[in-house]
């Protein structure tokens, strides 16, 4: 009798467990179960899915299966009451042509805590025919092209293994997010589309972009104001116009960017490698502070270092008055490689706000063209050198140092 009650109790012990494990493991949500079919347009059934999940009390995985889906434009909004996972296993497509609201990005993503994005899938903004009609590195009041992947509020996610690829615009937006991890996350753009920028981030902590490859027509990775914690590691970037810090100082209210990390990352024939740029005569006065630049590749970059407070590109703007944003605690370390033109190593400061505390340390940098020697290019900073650098940084005479 004893020993039957103890068995009883072990078998409802055992399927209580079981009951556990099993609500740990995410409810499926599969889009095809929502309606979605592969000649057909799937924002409906997608947004029903995450209608759902985001109801949830338990976590939810939202599979697009593989396969080719059509997706005309999707926003998925929080919040959410548990954890959603969005697994691309399939391609989706942007429509080619304009989007239904042609204000909007392509896939919006906001007001999230708690997301995951997986699956291995590809994100095709099928940009190829709007890059023809962007004119907006020439013309101001150019129509906005919609971006490819927009992440805004988003907190505690991760970001991993799927691939994006010709985007009409920037490929993603990341603002206002908190704790977010890019990993083998693939973006692809051919080097001559207009203002792809791969990663953009802005006003966020805590950002991490990791073993990643970004090819794209314009900045890998750009960091806005407001940036702090923002790590690039491990991310090969080119072609494109490198990881840019800015640009700042257009804004009053900008706020300071504080704490960023580019580390083990190599630069395929991209135009800048790392760069900080902030525009002269312009009105905001944050702070940059804590930028450390480690054990960088370049590999025919056209200018692989360069902080510039004199941003003026097209010579569209003002350089009568010098730029207010403050610029201190900037750290070059184990940079190494070939530069495509002479000036390897640009370090131009505001004359109001010199850098402060910028320590140099074993650059190497070839120039491998014959148009004379390696150049650095130096105005109000004084860096603190050590180890082995080429050319000599900021030495003198500038401009006549030989490599
Ligand atoms: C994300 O974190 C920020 C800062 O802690 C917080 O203000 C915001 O409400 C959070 N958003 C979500 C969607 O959890
Ligand atoms: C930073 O974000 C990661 C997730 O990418 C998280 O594991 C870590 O705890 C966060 N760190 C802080 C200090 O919040
Ligand atoms: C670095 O990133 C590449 C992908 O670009 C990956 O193949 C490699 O495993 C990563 N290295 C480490 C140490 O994780
Ligand atoms: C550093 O980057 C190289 C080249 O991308 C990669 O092979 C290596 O695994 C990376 N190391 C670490 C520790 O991430
Ligand atoms: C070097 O970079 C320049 C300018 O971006 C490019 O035109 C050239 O093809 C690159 N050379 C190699 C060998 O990749
Ligand atoms: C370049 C571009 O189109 N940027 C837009 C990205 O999306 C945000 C809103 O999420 C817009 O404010 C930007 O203009």
């Amino acid at each position: 009798m004893v020993t039957h009650m103890f068995v009883v109790e072990i078998l409802l012990f055992l399927s209580l467990l079981a009951f556990i494990v099993k609500a740990q493991e995410p409810a499926i949500l599969d889009i095809t179960k929502y309606g979605a079919k592969s000649d057909a347009d799937i924002s409906g059934a997608l947004s029903s899915a995450w209608k759902e999940a985001c109801l949830s009390s338990t976590s939810s995985r939202i599979v697009i299966p593989p396969g080719t889906w059509s997706l005309s434009q999707v926003k998925l909004i929080g919040p959410n009451k548990s954890p959603v996972e969005l697994q691309v296993q399939g391609t989706l497509k942007a429509p080619i042509g304009q989007l239904p609201n042609k204000d909007g990005e392509w896939i919006t993503i906001n007001y999230v805590n708690y997301l995951e994005i997986s699956g291995g899938g590809v994100f095709d903004g099928q940009g190829t025919e709007a890059w023809t009609r962007n004119d907006c590195h020439k013309n101001k009041n150019c129509a906005k092209l919609p971006l490819n992947l927009s992440f805004n509020f988003i907190n505690n996610t991760y970001i991993h293994d799927v691939t994006t690829k010709d985007s009409k615009n920037f490929h993603v937006n990341c603002i206002s997010s908190h704790n977010v991890k890019f990993q083998r996350f693939t973006i692809s753009a051919p080097d001559e589309s207009p203002n792809t920028d791969g990663i953009h981030l802005g006003r966020g902590s805590n950002i991490t972009v990791i073993d990643s490859i970004i090819q794209t027509g314009d900045d890998c990775v750009s960091i806005g104001d407001e940036s702090t914690e923002i790590h690039v590691e491990n991310v090969t970037c080119g072609p494109g116009h490198g990881i840019s810090v800015g640009s700042l100082g257009s804004n009053v209210a900008e706020k300071d960017v504080n704490g960023i990390y580019v580390k083990n990352c190599t630069f395929l024939s991209t135009v800048n490698g790392v760069r900080v740029k902030t525009w002269p005569s312009a009105p905001a006065r944050l702070e940059v502070k804590n930028l450390h630049f480690e054990d960088i590749i370049m590999d025919n970059v056209s200018y692989p270092i360069i902080i510039d407070q004199e941003y003026c590109p097209h010579n569209l703007c003002n350089l009568k008055d010098p730029s207010y944003v403050k610029i201190s605690n900037i750290f070059i370390k184990n940079i190494k490689g070939t530069s495509h033109y002479p000036e390897a190593v640009t370090l131009v400061c505001s004359r109001t706000n010199p850098c402060v505390n910028v320590q140099i340390s074993d650059v190497d940098l070839t120039y491998t063209g014959n148009l004379g020697p390696t150049t650095t290019k130096c105005a109000n900073v004084n860096p603190t050198l050590s180890g082995k650098l080429n050319p000599p940084i900021c030495a003198k005479t500038t401009g006549a140092q030989s490599s």
